[in-house]
């Protein structure tokens, strides 16, 4: 149902992809399902063009996918601020923008979309508002979540029909195949794909793969682990396209894809290695096993948060693969090399009842209403 409701998004790129991983999604989301006027403001549009192509850096405004992106950059341009103004992840939009909003009648909704967590507390902070100190505004904080009671997951309305159809349709991936310039997998190996932070533990889980009985064909995006590989390969440098094999393992470097197609890499491999935020969520709803990386904060903050995933996750598994699935998230998020081959050994067992576990998951997250849904919902809300 279109609207006249106009939407700004402020989003700084502190570094890797995550931030305007997650704006550009919802961004597309808001403008292609609800058919509102939104405007992201990205402060490295050279990040951004590497997760959708259409973006040309150096240029003040352009237009993607029905979304207007603005270089967010100083001297701030004196634009009107929109009826519902998103900081994502406590960016803080400028101040005379702000200065803007306490002037503006009616006064915007403001929102501060946070970080997932699986953590109880979300709940409990979540929809809170917070009074600006002098200006006569609130913000809201906006907590994704898992669970009932918080801003649930960005998901597009057609996710679910769109991955179902992929995966049942061999000629579709064959395609997929095709335009990302790799030969289809072959009978009996395994296909993964692999994007994580460089940590120890990747020379370890090469090896395992590289020893095993089953070949394994691993897909990197270009630019990521590449000192690893480098030094697993004995070979000096890696370009987008390089095939590299030892023993029974392949990998593959692709470069960096737009979103959909990262996507569909993700809903046709087996398993599916993951980062940070948005990459970790879109492995979910690919309905396949996953082995997450946790973006690591400071002073261990992250530690609980793995865990309290872990916990939910694992939810009518049985123990054993519980154990095997919580051995090797561990090991690969402390980089212990050492653990790292038993713990492989451990999951791979436990492959067929992983398998039917990631479909029942993602089943289970597509009954709750999605993030965009229910941001739109309450900053209607706000503004009546
Ligand atoms: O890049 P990240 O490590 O981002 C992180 C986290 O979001 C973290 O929470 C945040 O604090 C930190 O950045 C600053 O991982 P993430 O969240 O998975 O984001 C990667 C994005 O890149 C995601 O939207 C998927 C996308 N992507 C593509 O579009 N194409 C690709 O080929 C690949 C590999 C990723």
């Amino acid at each position: 149902m279109p609207s006249t409701r106009t939407w700004d998004i402020f989003c700084t790129v502190v570094d890797n992809y995550g931030d305007i991983g997650v704006c550009w999604r919802l961004a597309r989301q808001l403008a292609a399902e609800h058919g509102l006027g939104v405007r992201l403001w990205v402060d490295d549009l050279a990040s951004f063009a590497k997760i959708c192509p259409d973006i040309v850096p150096g240029r003040d405004a352009q237009h993607s996918h029905g979304v207007e992106v603005r270089w967010w950059r100083e001297p701030f341009p004196a634009v009107r601020p929109a009826d519902v103004v998103v900081e994502a992840f406590a960016c803080n939009p400028p101040a005379s923008y702000v200065a803007a909003m306490a002037a503006r009648q009616p006064k915007p909704a403001w929102i501060n979309l946070e970080f997932l967590s699986a953590e109880n507390w979300v709940q409990g902070c979540h929809a809170l508002p917070s009074p600006h100190p002098f200006f006569p505004l609130v913000k809201h904080f906006f907590f994704p979540g898992f669970v009932a009671g918080t801003g649930g997951l960005l998901a597009e309305q057609n996710l679910v029909q769109t991955r179902d159809r992929f995966q049942r349709s061999a000629a579709e991936r064959a395609r997929f195949w095709e335009v990302l310039g790799v030969p289809a997998p072959r009978a009996g190996e395994l296909q993964v794909s692999l994007f994580c932070y460089p940590h120890d533990g990747v020379d370890a889980l090469l090896r395992a793969w590289a020893a095993g009985g089953t070949p394994v064909r691993c897909l990197v995006p270009e630019g990521t682990v590449t000192a690893a590989l480098t030094t697993f390969f004995g070979v000096e440098h890696l370009a987008p396209g390089a095939i590299l094999r030892k023993a029974g393992l392949e990998v593959g470097i692709f470069p960096f894809l737009d979103q959909d197609s990262y996507d569909r890499l993700l809903w046709t491999c087996d398993l599916n290695l993951v980062r940070g935020e948005d990459s970790f969520v879109r492995a979910q709803w690919a309905a396949r096993p996953l082995l997450w990386q946790i973006y690591p904060q400071k002073e261990g903050a992250h530690w609980p948060k793995l865990e309290a995933f872990l916990e939910m996750y694992c939810q009518g598994l049985p123990a054993e693969t519980t154990a095997a699935l919580a051995q090797l998230w561990r090991a690969w998020n402390h980089g212990d090399a050492a653990a790292i081959a038993p713990a492989w050994t451990g999951f791979w067992e436990h492959r067929l009842e992983l398998q039917a576990h990631a479909e029942r998951w993602a089943g289970r997250l597509a009954q709750s209403e999605n993030l965009a849904n229910n941001l739109a919902r309450f900053c209607e809300n706000v503004l009546k």
